[in-house]
């Protein structure tokens, strides 16, 4: 057999088994972000079969370009114990005690190969477009390419059941969207609806990202980002703290579903 077609068979044969075996999983998660990655790291150290599906060739979110593209990011202390799990290095603000700066780079990437090393699988460039939803709960993701759905090709999708679904798409809550347009769920928040992400307060949106990570529906849970538009929460720009401990409680209450 020559060399390239070695190559191209190992490629098609491993990615096939990898897709093959996360088809059905204890737990997806849409959106490779920090939050989300916190999650699935955390979730498979626990043992869960935890897989991501990323719409973009990198994960990592919004974490890469720190703000405005000035590739550094904030924490304040409370997140340092996750940071220091994943071994990601910081310093802190001599200026602003309680504070403390990292790469962004090295956040992003760490962030990845602690997920991944942790035994949770994540899926790049790949869209979830709808919600399986069956007897009243949501029981999986509808996937497709993300060039497939870029390039708007009339390409039907797959599936992937799961027993708990995790909403980690950031701002646009997609999901949870779907969940509320197509579905017809009704979450549990003020409205039944999406709240709406509020502007800027970085105290406030640190604050209510952490306290909106919260199951919305039987098996369909939103963090980072997403729950605070759920819940109508302010936004806060490139501190991250409350990204990451959004992430570890979404674990933490996702672990305690799965036991029931
Ligand atoms: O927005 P994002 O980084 O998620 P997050 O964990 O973190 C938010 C922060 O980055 C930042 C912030 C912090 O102060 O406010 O915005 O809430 O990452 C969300 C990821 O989800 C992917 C998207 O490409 C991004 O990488 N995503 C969104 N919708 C889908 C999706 C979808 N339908 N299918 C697959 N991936």
């Amino acid at each position: 057999m020559s060399l390239e077609n070695v190559i191209s068979r190992a490629i098609v044969s491993t990615f096939t088994q990898k897709m093959l075996s996360y088809l059905e999983v204890d737990t997806a998660i849409v959106g490779g972000g920090p939050s989300a990655l916190v999650a699935a790291r955390y979730l498979a150290e626990a043992g869960v079969k935890v897989a991501i599906f990323e719409r973009k060739l990198a994960p990592g979110g919004g974490t890469w370009g720190g703000g405005m593209l000035f590739n550094e990011v904030v924490v304040q202390d409370d997140a340092l114990p996750i940071l220091d799990d994943f071994g990601i290095r910081h310093a802190p603000l001599a200026d602003a005690p309680g504070y403390h700066t990292l790469d962004s780079v090295e956040m992003a990437s760490g962030l990845i190969f602690g997920a991944v090393k942790a035994g949770a699988k994540i899926f790049n460039s790949v869209s979830v477009e709808d919600i399986v939803f069956k007897d009243k709960k949501v029981n999986g993701l509808v996937i497709n390419w993300t060039p497939v759905e870029r390039l708007g090709m009339h390409v039907d999708p797959l599936t992937v059941i799961a027993e708990c679904v995790l909403d980690g798409t950031g701002h646009p809550s997609e999901i949870m969207h779907l969940a509320t347009e197509k579905a017809k769920i009704t979450l549990d928040t003020p409205t039944g609806k999406i709240e709406g992400e509020r502007p800027m307060w970085v105290e406030s949106g640190e604050e209510s990202t952490v306290k909106n990570t919260r199951e919305y529906y039987p098996g369909l849970f939103a963090c980072g980002m997403s729950a605070n538009n759920v819940m109508g929460g302010y936004r806060m720009g490139p501190i991250f703290g409350g990204m990451l401990m959004s992430g570890k409680k979404a674990a933490g209450l996702i672990l305690k579903s799965l036991k029931k």
